[in-house]
């Protein structure tokens, strides 16, 4: 019998936009046992909030999330507000019985996550945090292909994330569409942003990192505060370039800039290893570049791996073999797993426990580019 579960969203912003999205497409493709209802939706701007239920077939708006919080009637609480607001928004749902899911990064920094994880540990209930690209396709596959042993011993694990929407001095900082460049907000700037991204897809998929050394740089340093139009220094950091050991031996190198002209949403990675490569970018996701040293000869090359049939992650749920899938599905695979995770008691990663790491990596990096020293971790 499939169960009702009804959502409370907080936020109305892009990634409310996309996590509405999934919870309302889910139950029309992956059988899960639930069907998520998008009971209710909260943030403090009034008219916003209404016109953005309105859009989204929510059927009931709150000013507070704390009242939502509170409402019997709702069993998971959807966090996709500024990473300033998840600790005190997860810490009272988890208090209050409700499954939670936060946005990427969990936190602003290790010490803010770790009473999250906390929280939702002694409440015992469903918790998840939102880093969608571990559920493009192709990226499973990637991760399943690692883990049979198809490149053999891992020499090196590179990845980028690269943007270029704040390269003008004029973008202030603070306010709805820009909080990501106030540092009380954010908490940092590409780093918690960006490379948490690659970091939480690498550490899954390559294994935990021991120590890590880490450029960083803010390239404008003051911009106007959206608030109140006063210049201010910027704390954030605009660009990160990482150089990594994992554990494993392999090593990684990680860049992310909001400064590289042309790159919108940049994503790439590539897996070096004894017996092949494997490389993929979020611009052709339902490809993997496969380079397999096994085949002999004049055929040996780079090969794709067109991630669109039916035995591949996720594919046999959609559309019929060879038609491909974008970027919103990602968020629809997160949320069939996590409701996977709910019926069967086997969480979906990453709970907060496992997106903690991150943050922690983040810290390191960030605590680096300031002292240019190596950290062990
Ligand atoms: C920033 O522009 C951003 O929206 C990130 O916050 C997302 O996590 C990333 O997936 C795309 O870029």
């Amino acid at each position: 019998m499939t169960k009702q579960l009804n959502i409370g969203m907080i936020g109305y912003g892009f990634m409310a936009r996309a996590h509405s999205n999934a919870w309302t497409n889910v139950s029309h493709f992956f059988d899960t046992g639930y069907r998520p209802v998008l009971k209710a939706v909260a943030a403090r701007n009034v008219s916003k909030v209404r016109h953005f239920a309105e859009a989204w077939g929510y059927e009931s708006q709150e000013s507070d999330w704390r009242h939502m919080v509170e409402r019997a009637d709702i069993d998971a609480i959807d966090i996709c507000v500024p990473n300033d607001l998840h600790a005190e928004i997860a810490i009272a749902a988890a208090q209050a019985g409700k499954m939670v899911l936060s946005e990427k990064p969990l936190a602003r920094t290790e010490a803010e996550g770790k009473p999250m994880v906390d929280a939702v540990e002694k409440a015992g209930v469903a918790n998840m945090v939102w880093y969608n690209y571990r559920r493009v396709p192709a990226v499973m596959l990637i991760k399943q292909m690692v883990e049979s042993g198809r490149l053999g011993t891992i020499f090196h694990y590179r990845a980028k994330f690269l943007q270029d929407w704040t390269i003008s001095p004029d973008v202030p900082q603070g306010g709805q569409a820009t909080w990501r460049l106030d540092v009380d907000a954010a908490g940092s700037g590409v780093t918690g942003d960006l490379l948490a991204h690659c970091l939480d897809t690498a550490i899954w998929i390559n294994g935990g990192i021991s120590s890590l050394t880490a450029m960083t740089e803010t390239f404008i340093k003051e911009r106007k505060d959206a608030a109140t139009g006063e210049n201010k220094p910027v704390g954030i950091d605009d660009a990160a370039a990482v150089l990594t050991r994992f554990a494993n031996g392999s090593l990684g190198t990680f860049e992310s800039t909001r400064y590289a002209r042309g790159h919108k949403a940049g994503y790439t990675l590539e897996i070096n290893g004894e017996k092949g490569s494997l490389a993929w970018d979020l611009h052709d996701l339902n490809r993997v570049q496969f380079f397999d040293h096994s085949v002999a000869g004049a055929q040996r090359g780079w090969t794709n791996i067109l991630v669109t049939d039916g035995d591949h992650p996720y594919l046999g749920k959609w559309w019929v073999p060879g038609l491909i899938i974008g970027y919103e599905h990602s968020f629809t695979h997160q949320v069939a797993d996590f409701l996977d995770g709910v019926r069967t008691s086997k969480p979906a990663a990453p709970t907060f426990r496992e997106a903690l790491e991150t943050n922690r990596v983040c810290d390191a990096i960030l605590a680096s580019g300031k002292s240019g020293q190596w950290v062990n971790l």
